[in-house]
């Protein structure tokens, strides 16, 4: 048999082998290394769980006395006073301990990391258990114990598939009653549950509740959310799964720049996810230099009405139409009907209607019939604009909540109202010139040539939403570092008697902080479904930040110059391979973005 007919009797079980998670990168990716914290390195060099001090930095957290009435016995215990882990001098053996893991809320590179982490830190002396699909799981008792073997197949894959994940909130007194139940009958000393805000806040009841029950069942949360927005700034500066997510985005978005100016014909419009925080977009703008970047918390702190950001997009337009760049990059953030001034008024209107006749209103039949209902509850204003949006955008804001009473901001096409708008506007400009053009405030100066040659330009429009594209990708090695801290953080924590606190780590720069965070440390109150709610404060962009700045000072050069850049696709390995995201570089004052440093490399392979 010659060399090339071997070969091809080997390629169709070669092809056939990739099945189940196995293709050429997942089983290259499985292998490689992860940096890890000296805290966790033992003298033999194997990982041993770290142990934690008390640190001098205490949370004020807003609402202080409304907090500790709502959780006394937690805010006893922690006195809210972060943690920070250190190495255990003489490492204390701690056996037979059944620690149980859930993912809550939306997918997020490097979960199945987090995993890995808590099962190196728990070592084989305890118990891991798996909670399938995320806290309905956990109402049901639906757990299984978690083999290090089927680690090592998942560590470094993305997704939160291994063990699924749910949106269910735990608030009435039957479902922490079901809590408990699935606590004793597993004979739980651990609960780890990885979140975003709403999820770590579920994390907090819990670990009060079982406080106030006398249960001895240690309640540790895990920032985790694409969107950025459960950070608290030097103590944790961001959540796991937004540097992947972020870049992703900016490899598509760098890839669309690229094909605008290709085509020299679109303007793409792309919304990006991020239901609240316009983290995710600041971040990718700062990647890809876009031509116009809307960033939610400037539009609601300026007060920027949507006629008023609908005229400066086209005037940007049209400025770089008069140099003859017709095409470029919009970005526009998820959550940004929310902070426009006027939408947010609606949007609050509503919600307190809604609280009060939900099912009246869900019981009518027709679109017609709700409108009907609902108009004369709110205020003129409210009611006119919301006459005026296009009906499904009408229909979501009535009826498409989720179970946190908050409106599914990622299924409004906010990117197409503005594409509508625009494209009206647009063409007025060329419809009457006379009030755009020539001298005097706010006019362009334009020559006649210049007036010409706009009239024979288009617009043409397309629409992009990115998304769940960004969620379950393989972890960067950020991310895949940052998670597997993560775990052994959260494991340590239960293994050292704490409750009540979310892991973090810090100082990405040097070697990475572990730290541990009081969760109603965390806590503020807010309006949810017209009610009054303690909930974790979401981090958003602050305008005074350095990697808002950053962008400010910038914005103006790529609206009008055609100066974007592509990152390109995630590196694994390679000179990109160590980057953290821009924003996080900038605003926790590093000096370096390009070369994150969480510790040692260490190939992880999983032993029993
Ligand atoms: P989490 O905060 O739960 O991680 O979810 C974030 C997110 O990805 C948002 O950006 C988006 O609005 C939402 O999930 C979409 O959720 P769903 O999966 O329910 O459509």
């Amino acid at each position: 048999m010659t060399e090339r007919e071997s070969n091809k009797t080997n390629l169709p079980s070669e092809f056939i082998c990739t099945e189940g998670k196995h293709s050429l990168f997942e089983n290259a990716v499985r292998e490689l290394p992860i940096p890890v914290s000296s805290v966790f390195m033992g003298e033999d060099g194997n990982i041993v769980p770290a142990a934690f001090e008390e640190t001098e930095s205490l949370f004020m957290c807003k609402e202080h006395d409304l907090t500790e009435k709502t959780f006394p016995k937690t805010m006893a215990r922690t006195r809210n006073i972060v943690l920070r882990g250190v190495k255990q001098k003489t490492p204390q053996k701690v056996t037979g301990k059944r620690v149980a893991v859930l993912f809550s809320g939306g997918p997020a590179a490097g979960g199945h990391n987090v995993l890995a982490g808590l099962k190196a830190a728990l070592g084989k002396d305890n118990t891991l258990l798996g909670i399938r699909k995320g806290p309905k799981g956990l109402l049901k008792g639906d757990l299984f114990e978690v083999k290090t073997s089927q680690l090592n197949e998942v560590i470094n894959t993305g997704g939160f598939g291994f063990l699924g994940t749910d949106r269910t909130k735990i608030k009435t007194p039957d479902q922490f009653e079901q809590v408990k139940e699935t606590i004793l009958k597993h004979r739980l000393d651990g609960l780890i549950i990885v979140g975003g805000d709403d999820s770590n806040t579920n994390a907090a009841f819990i670990a009060e509740y079982l406080e106030k029950e006398s249960i001895d069942c240690r309640i540790i949360g895990i920032p985790k959310t694409i969107d950025g927005d459960m950070a608290a700034g030097k103590n944790l500066p961001i959540s796991f799964g937004y540097d992947t997510a972020t870049k992703v985005y900016s490899e598509l978005v760098g890839n669309l720049a690229e094909d605008a100016a290709s085509a020299v014909k679109y303007w793409h419009f792309v919304k990006l996810m991020g239901r609240t925080a316009s983290k995710i977009t600041l971040e990718v703008a700062l990647q890809t230099k876009p031509a116009i970047a809307l960033i939610s918390e400037e539009i609601a702190e300026k007060n920027i009405s949507l006629n008023q950001m609908v005229d400066d997009i086209v005037r940007i337009i049209t400025l770089r139409r008069m140099k003859g760049i017709n095409h470029g990059v919009i970005l526009i953030p998820e959550g940004l009907v929310e902070f426009i001034p006027e939408m947010s008024v609606l949007i609050q209107e509503l919600n307190k209607v809604l609280a009060e006749y939900e099912r009246d209103i869900r019981d009518l039949p027709t679109l017609k019939n709700k409108q009907e209902f609902l108009y004369p509850r709110l205020t003129a204003h409210s009611a006119q604009l919301m006459a005026a949006l296009p009906e499904e955008i009408e229909e979501m804001l009535i009826l498409d909540r989720d179970d946190h009473g908050n409106v599914k901001v990622s299924q409004i096409e906010t990117e197409k109202l503005l594409i509508e708008k625009i494209r009206y506007k647009a063409s007025e400009v060329k419809r009457h010139p006379e009030k755009y053009f020539g001298e005097g405030e706010g006019k362009i100066p334009a020559t006649p040539e210049q007036l010409q040659e706009l009239q024979n330009l288009s617009l043409s429009t397309q629409s992009h939403f990115l998304g769940y594209e960004g969620r379950s990708g393989k972890p960067t090695s950020f991310d895949a570092a940052f998670t597997f801290a993560l775990g052994l953080t959260a494991g340590s924590l239960v293994l050292a008697g704490k409750t009540g606190y979310m892991a973090a780590v810090t100082d990405f720069d040097k070697g990475g902080t572990i730290l541990a965070l009081p969760l109603t440390g965390l806590i503020t109150c807010e309006m949810r479904k017209g009610k009054e709610e303690m909930v974790i404060e979401k981090s958003l962009v602050k305008t005074s930040s350095p990697s808002f700045k950053a962008y400010a000072e910038n914005r103006e050069k790529w609206a009008l110059n055609d100066l974007f850049c592509s990152p390109g696709p995630i590196q694994h390995w390679g000179p990109a391979s160590r980057q953290m995201p821009i924003t996080v570089a900038l605003d926790q004052e590093y000096t370096d973005y390009k070369t994150f440093n969480l510790g040692e490399e260490k190939v992880i392979k999983l032993k029993d």
